[in-house]
């Protein structure tokens, strides 16, 4: 058990390397809140997955400010003594809101990590210190374009390849991939873009040999999955609909899915990202980390779990170079075998490099007891 002392929260803004297109939107900075806890024993950091505006999740940057300062830090500060694990119960009258949460459930289990000079890929029993890099590729304005990504990524050593796709943009440049480069691994994600009513797309992408289509309904919609899943032999994949475990049991035992993808900021946290990590372990389910176009706080923190044993597929757990001109932190660096090095120091191995905090931070409140 801890006290948490202070909590420093910041928005910080960095730039990306190129415009990032979803279905949802475009987006041409990375706009995140960092909360830095300072306990009885030590620091810890926590990076919230939540974007500048409520596209990807009912959550969004401002709205997660205030249920931290307004609920979820004043909870901690009464509770006196508490842990990461705790902190589930801590946050119990707060309903949803599990990118906010995972931010402070994140950055308390990293001080306590470090407290105890454990690495948090060792709390969670990974079981190798590299993992592979996929890379997810925003819509692009020609086919053209798109294929000079892709054989630019496949040149770095990415080891699978991710189209966002929407309507109106995705047979015609995936199959021209899938010609360009026979053997790749390569998936496409929707981001919740169509309806059962698109079977004619579906039929063509189940025809591409995909390793997997990304959550292409609405995310509340698990029996509809389940009903594309039955027409198509290619897996589908949720994200967006996956928000606890509970959520994840609830859409194996409906067959919504053959493969989770797990956000551990989507889901309350690295201990909840744990147990949908076993539920699906133990139902022979693979699972694969996704990303947020995480600064290197949060990709530490990402890669630590992408490390566990039921993490067969390879990530969005891609370079920093990938995202940003320049990191937070140190950079992450992708090797030519599409691996990447789990941090291995205490906690999620990493810290914000302090000029660069300061250079991208826009606004900052320290909460306190
Ligand atoms: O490599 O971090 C990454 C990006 C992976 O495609 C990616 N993320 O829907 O999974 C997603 C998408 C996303 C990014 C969604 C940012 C919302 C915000």
């Amino acid at each position: 058990m801890t006290r948490v002392r202070a909590i420093e929260l910041r928005l910080i803004e960095l730039p990306l390397v190129r415009p990032f297109r979803t279905s949802f939107g475009t987006s041409t900075v990375k706009t995140c809140l960092l909360a830095r806890v300072e306990t009885s024993d030590a620091i810890g950091w926590g990076e919230c997955v939540a974007d500048a505006e409520p596209g990807f999740s009912e959550e969004w940057n401002e709205g997660a400010w205030v249920v931290i300062r307004d609920f979820l830090a004043p909870a901690i500060f009464r509770a006196g003594d508490v842990s990461a694990e705790g902190l589930e119960h801590v946050f119990g009258p707060v309903r949803g809101h599990p990118m906010a949460k995972a931010t402070l459930v994140d950055a308390v289990l990293d001080a306590e990590l470090r407290a105890k000079g454990e690495s948090l890929a060792g709390f969670l029993g990974a079981d190798r210190d590299r993992v592979a890099c996929g890379v997810s590729l925003g819509i692009a304005s020609t086919t053209e374009q798109l294929l000079d990504q892709v054989g630019e990524h496949l040149d770095e050593g990415y080891l699978r390849i991710k189209l966002k796709i929407e309507p109106g943009s995705d047979v015609v440049p995936v199959h021209a991939v899938r010609e360009a480069h026979p053997d790749v691994a390569l998936s496409v994600d929707a981001n919740a873009a169509y309806t059962l009513a698109d079977d004619a797309v579906f039929s063509s992408l189940d025809d591409i040999r995909l390793v997997m289509i990304e959550q292409p309904l609405h995310h509340e919609d698990l029996i509809q999955h389940a009903v594309l899943q039955r027409r198509l032999r290619t897996d589908l994949c949720l994200d967006e609909s996956i928000r606890s475990a509970a959520g994840a049991a609830a859409a194996l035992e409906l067959g919504s899915c053959r493969v989770v993808n797990i956000k551990q900021g989507r889901v309350g946290g690295v201990l909840e990202a744990r147990r949908i990590h076993d539920l699906c372990r133990a139902a022979g389910v693979p699972v694969w980390c996704g990303g947020m176009l995480e600064t290197g706080v949060g990709r530490a923190t990402n890669l630590a779990l992408a490390a566990m044993p039921g993490f067969t597929l390879p990530g969005d757990t891609s370079a920093s170079s990938r995202y940003f001109p320049e990191d937070l932190t140190e950079p992450f660096v992708m090797a030519h075998d599409g691996s990447m090095g789990v941090p291995t120091g205490p906690g999620i191995g990493v810290e914000p490099l302090p000029e660069r905090l300061e250079a991208c931070t826009i606004r900052t409140e320290i909460l306190g007891a």
